[in-house]
């Protein structure tokens, strides 16, 4: 389990050790999705919501250079208000360790460390996935998703992206697009997008019998579990639309791609909406860390009945 260049805090290894429930978080949100202080503010509360569900959480990320399972308070705060923070993606991660840079993990970047710490449960806002705004933008996050056994609990693909095609590539991967309690894939901000679920589920115990079927055929692609954002803070679609089509066009205007697209796009759409979205995002966060960590729970169940 152990790897050389993690570093696992005791409480983590010794969660994982015995096979308690753990929920992996990622820390990109935190460095480069919100602003400050919303961003420290929710990194905690993930923490106390997979604690508060019967989960122990371990934030990922990088710290001086330092790939780690799990944060202390303090390092999550260096993290939220560091002003040099890398984006970690697959590709990222040898440049940060060799530069001793602090870093926010994407979901890839998440998955690849959570994966060799064995971790099988994680929990994010939106995956990334096809962008719309230049050809051939396509996340990192759909090829992990691709590769790496893993349930991970998402509000759908930001709806920023090009859904239609997120969908498509996953499909092409062989990732199962679960919704849960829903047959509509969510779009992030909005609990509609007029797309369909490869799997409606409907309990956190249903999702682990399925994971379960999945890996025990040899499959080594993730489950993305979809999560529709709680009723009172999502935003309509058609609200939502005309917002994102102008935060997408000026991001055409100013020639932003690549790993910078994402963090303008969402930062320019929490201006336009006048911090709705915002509030939105933060609200759907925690009900997914709330529904991976029940998750996590129901996939340590199963462990103990098999063993008796
Ligand atoms: N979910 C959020 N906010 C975010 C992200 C997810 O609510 O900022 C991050 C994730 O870390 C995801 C990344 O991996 O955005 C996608 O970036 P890109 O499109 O450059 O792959
Ligand atoms: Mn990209």
């Amino acid at each position: 389990m152990r790897h050389p260049g993690l570093l696992v805090p005791p409480e983590i290894a010794q969660a994982l050790g015995l096979g308690f429930p753990v929920v992996a978080l990622e820390s990109t949100v935190i460095t480069h999705g919100l602003p400050r202080p919303q961003n420290l503010e929710l990194a905690r509360d993930m923490e106390k919501q997979v604690r508060d569900s019967g989960a122990t959480p371990a934030t990922i990320a990088v710290i001086d250079g330092e790939i780690r399972v799990g944060l202390s308070d303090a390092e999550l705060a260096r993290l939220s208000e560091s002003d040099s923070t890398l984006k970690v993606s697959h590709r990222d991660f040898a440049t940060a360790i060799l530069r001793k840079m602090n870093g926010g993990t994407t979901v890839a970047g998440t998955m690849f460390v959570a994966q060799i710490a064995g971790i099988k449960v994680f929990a994010t806002g939106g995956i990334g996935g096809v962008h719309k705004e230049s050809a051939f933008d396509i996340s990192t996050d759909l090829q992990a998703l691709a590769g790496i056994p893993m349930i991970v609990v998402c509000a759908g693909a930001k709806a920023i992206l090009d859904l239609p095609a997120t969908l498509e590539y996953l499909e092409t991967m062989g990732v199962p697009v679960v919704g849960y309690k829903t047959g509509e894939f969510p779009a992030f901000y909005s609990r509609e997008s007029g797309l369909k679920v490869s799997v409606r589920l409907d309990s956190p115990k249903e999702v682990a019998e399925y994971a379960r079927a999945h890996w025990n055929l040899g499959m080594k692609s993730a489950v993305l579990v979809t999560n529709p954002i709680p009723e009172k803070e999502s935003i309509p679609a058609p609200e939502m639309e005309p917002i994102i089509a102008k935060a997408s066009a000026e991001a055409v205007e100013k020639e932003i791609h690549g790993q910078a697209l994402t963090p303008f796009l969402l930062r320019r759409i929490s201006e336009l909406s006048g911090g709705r979205s915002l509030r939105a995002n933060l609200a759907l966060l925690l009900n997914n860390a709330r529904l991976a960590a029940q998750i996590a729970r129901e996939i340590k169940t199963s462990k103990q009945v098999k063993a008796v």
